[in-house]
């Protein structure tokens, strides 16, 4: 009795540490679940503050990646290598990740500061009754630039970045759905036209563009632009809003023909290990102190109605970067286009850089 008591007694402990092993080993690599939150984010796009007060508060460590593009985040999601308990992915995106099976849906109960989302951010079209995503930030794209730099020059248009007069000025981003929009825009095309002969016309027309651009980049824009080392560029408008914030002889303006409206939301990827953390941790996001300080921070439109109370005027009555809906009404949602389509915008673009070679 007693060797069996023993054995027992070896058996439980070898279990034990086989569980903590297990554990150990699992935190090094940051998917252990119950004490880590892998979060996967637009670069940029955090106030690191709020990473450290969320670790504090709750005692759950962030492993924190990030990505420059949906396509991008999409990609490695899909692939399933890594394992994300929260991604902050665009409408159209996430309409893809839910057509694929790739999100969880969230339980409104762990999240009460959804309250405070504005209405208006709310049930969107990607994502009927928020079933699985909650709001981050709102913007448009549009044209910065440096009207001292430019002499005076206006941009009323998105055909004025056409001008002769901007030989190797303009800075676009990497990202294709921006750019064939603008030339679609451009065209008074929709933004999520699939008409190919449309779509080639699109591309003949940013062909042309290309002795004006200057540079395709990533998040490297800002610095490009508030230290005048370029003068304009297509960008969002939290980037504007960053940038006008560093160097304010800069303007934001949203051409005549419309543009695109674009709403980034958190969502919970499917596979994730951390529900209950990913949870608090948009609850988190959405407290209204939390996303004042973040929307200071990043310089992006916040959806959260309660946090504009703790901003100053100076922000949100920017109505470049706070467009009522009465003006972006009239904007278009980039929506999902299907694979083949998806594929086909990624080929023109991807021809598009080539041909500036
Ligand atoms: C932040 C990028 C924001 C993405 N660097 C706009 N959808």
């Amino acid at each position: 009795m007693k060797k069996v008591m023993q054995m027992f007694i070896t058996v439980v402990i070898a279990a034990l540490g086989l569980m903590y092993l297990t554990f150990v080993l699992n935190s090094q690599q940051g998917y252990s679940g119950g004490n880590t939150l892998t979060v996967y984010n637009w670069g940029d796009y955090i106030d690191p503050e709020l990473i450290t007060k969320f670790q504090q508060e709750t005692g759950i460590k962030i492993i924190y990646q990030t990505f420059d593009s949906n396509e991008a985040m999409l990609t490695k999601i899909a692939q399933g290598g890594t394992s994300f308990d929260v991604a902050i992915p665009s409408d159209y995106a996430i309409s893809k990740m839910k057509e694929q099976g790739l999100l969880i849906p969230l339980d409104h109960c762990k999240i009460p500061n959804l309250k405070y989302i504005d209405p208006r951010f709310l049930d969107l079209p990607f994502d009927e009754n928020n079933e699985y995503s909650a709001p981050y930030f709102w913007g448009t794209l549009g044209i910065i630039y440096n009207p001292e730099i430019l002499e005076g020059m206006e941009f009323t248009s998105w055909n004025d970045l056409w001008d002769e007069r901007l030989r190797n000025e303009i800075l676009l981003y990497d990202s294709a759905r921006e750019v064939i929009g603008m030339g679609l825009n451009s065209l008074h095309y929709s933004l999520n036209d699939t008409d190919i002969d449309h779509l080639m016309e699109a591309k003949r027309k940013l062909d042309a563009l290309s002795p004006n651009i200057k540079a395709i980049v990533g998040d490297e824009v800002k610095m490009l632009l508030a230290n005048e080392e370029a003068a304009i560029g297509v960008v969002w408008s939290g980037d504007a809003s960053e940038i006008i914030g560093a160097n304010d002889k800069l303007d934001y303006v949203i051409p005549d023909e419309g543009t695109n409206i674009w709403f980034d939301n958190i969502v919970i990827p499917a596979g994730a290990k951390n529900v209950e953390g990913a949870h608090l941790f948009i609850n988190f996001m959405l407290d209204p102190e939390n996303a004042a300080q973040n929307t200071e921070y990043v310089g992006y439109s916040t959806p959260n109605m309660k946090a504009l109370e703790y901003l100053p005027e100076e922000i949100t009555g920017d109505v470049r970067f706070y467009p009522g809906s009465d003006i972006t009404d009239k904007f278009e949602l980039y929506e999902n286009l299907g694979k083949k389509m998806t594929a086909y915008y990624n080929e023109l673009f991807l021809e598009f850089k080539m041909h500036r070679k």
